[in-house]
């Protein structure tokens, strides 16, 4: 346990930092004594229990337990080598084998018994600081493991709330930027309202050294972890890890209680869901709570718990509503929402495709399969074309439209241009630096802005480049990745004016 300090109390901000934690303690000592949200509820009665841990978005059953008892949870840190996005691999390390870690949940007056036992596979040592510990470190001191170890410690659980757990190794950022952290409930006596369904959803960001979307295994990329500029802002550490088959799912006039946390390490959420209303937010995971709340700010370290009813049925997607984050780097999830329309409560057109882009999409299983193709060098023009219809469908068709055809004097057709048909290469610039001024396509003027398409990696260039090219009556052909990165590695923008 020396050692895990030793790293850490080298710096004097360290030290700062711990000399206010040590402060917060003991103020927060002297003022639970009348306070009956933290109470001491005597020793452990009846026989010892075994946590039941969920992955995520599961969360364990309500505890129904009217007595404190000694619950001993045992949780694994597993590094392990897993999907961050389509065809993009990240090696994460995780409290019990996935991102965010198991779900716990206790009763409040609990006697924790807590195992952390760190894989034989691991390369790190590992440890858990859990924010529902009243202790130095959170349980951090007492839980240094190294590979093939196993620590212990226990804890009395004396604060009921939603806690935020996360390994405090040094380099601390990094431990947690790698996925280390997750919940754990500590219930009220007299447990929770009972709800419909309970789900877990954690935010975290996520840094790479390749660009979003950058295909292959990405390594952890330092830098931009000290920058704060992520490359991923992902629920539950993956992209569409909550979207498609995984979406979460209800039927209208259920109430639902979400957990969310946030691991950061740096981002503070903006939690919102797109077409309902929280009934109930408790904030910050305290005690009191918030009425009729549209988007919750969730600290790094911080969760809440929010509750809504569902009432219309469709698609609701959970986002960060620093928006780009959601649109651009990958943090939405969708709940689906089953039953009869309620026509006087919302009457419209459901799902919008458009604006969720292939971020709703239920399955681009024909990306996957042309990425697997592209890496064993097998790739063909239909692998592709199949592929670039499902990225064309979730990128471009909301101003060429599905048919290729556009938008008479607003947005030029593929289908059958003379501008593309003509010189297919010169479209791998378009789409990297995007397009202005006065165009000509099929006689016809447009003056008007592309933008930049720069967030697609060689790959999709490629492949919706090559759907176009063999699709509505156009004349065939192909691009391939290795066209796309030598276009990408010229200067030059492409100007209208040119031709
Ligand atoms: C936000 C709307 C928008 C999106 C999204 C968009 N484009 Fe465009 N695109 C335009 C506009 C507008 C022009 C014409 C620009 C001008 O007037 O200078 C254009 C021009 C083009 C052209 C050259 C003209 C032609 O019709 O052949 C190609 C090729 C093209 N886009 C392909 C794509 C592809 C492929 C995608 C998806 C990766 C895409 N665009 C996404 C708006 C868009
Ligand atoms: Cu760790």
């Amino acid at each position: 346990m020396k050692d895990m300090f030793r790293g850490f109390s080298a710096s004097v901000a360290s030290r700062i930092l711990l000399a206010s934690l040590f402060l917060t303690l003991s103020a927060h000592a002297a003022d639970t004594k009348n306070n009956k949200s933290s109470s001491d509820f005597g020793p452990p009665q009846g026989k010892p229990i075994h946590a039941v841990l969920t992955s995520p978005p599961n969360v364990p059953p309500p505890l129904h337990r009217n007595y404190p008892a000694k619950v001993i949870v045992e949780l694994e840190v597993v590094e392990k080598e897993m999907a961050i996005s389509e065809g993009v691999k990240y090696m994460f390390w995780t409290f019990g084998g996935t991102v965010p870690g198991s779900f716990i949940r206790v009763r409040q007056g609990d006697t924790v018994e807590f195992h952390l036992k760190n894989h034989p596979s691991s390369k790190m040592p590992h440890n858990i600081d859990l924010h529902g510990v009243t202790g130095p470190g959170g349980g951090a001191s007492s839980s240094f493991t190294a590979p093939g170890h196993e620590s212990q410690f226990t804890f009395k659980a004396l604060n009921e709330g939603i806690y935020v757990y996360h390994c405090a190794t040094a380099p601390v950022g990094m431990h947690v930027a790698n996925g280390m952290y997750g919940l754990i409930l500590v219930e009220p006596p007299q447990g929770l309202s009972p709800v419909d369904h309970e789900y877990y959803v954690m935010q975290g960001d996520f840094y790479t050294t390749g660009k979003y979307r950058e295909k292959g295994y990405q390594p952890f990329d330092m830098e931009k972890a000290i920058d704060e500029k992520p490359t991923y802002v992902l629920f539950n550490g993956a992209e569409g890890s909550m979207t498609g088959d995984k979406a979460l799912t209800a039927k209208t006039d259920e109430k639902i209680r979400l957990f969310v946390g946030n691991g950061g390490p740096n981002l503070v959420s903006s939690f919102h869901v797109i077409g309902a209303i929280f009934d109930k937010v408790r904030f910050e995971g305290g005690s009191n709570f918030q009425k009729n709340v549209q988007t919750t700010l969730i600290p790094a370290g911080g969760a809440a718990v929010v509750e809504y009813q569902t009432k219309v049925p469709g698609s609701y997607v959970l986002v960060d509503h620093s928006i780009f984050r959601a649109f651009n780097k990958g943090a939405l999830a969708i709940m689906k929402v089953d039953g009869p329309a309620k026509k006087d409560i919302y009457s419209g057109k459901e799902l919008d495709s458009v604006y969720l882009g292939d971020r709703a999409q239920a399955d681009l299983a024909a990306v996957s399969t042309a990425t697997k193709a592209a890496e064993s060098g097998t790739l063909t023009v239909q692998d592709q074309v199949n592929a670039g219809g499902q990225l064309f469908a979730g990128t471009c068709s909301v101003c060429h439209q599905a048919n290729g055809a556009g938008l008479p004097g607003v947005f030029p057709p593929l289908a059958q241009s003379d501008y593309l048909n003509s010189d297919p290469q010169r479209s791998i610039g378009v789409l990297l630096r995007g397009l202005t001024g006065k165009v000509t396509v099929n006689g016809k003027e447009f003056d008007s802005v592309m933008p930049a398409m720069n967030q697609l990696n060689d790959d999709e260039v490629a492949n919706i480049l090559t759907y176009a090219l063999n699709s509505w009556g156009n004349k065939g052909g192909r691009i391939l990745a290795s066209d796309v990165k030598a276009e990408r590695a010229k200067a030059v923008s492409v100007k209208a004016a040119a031709h």
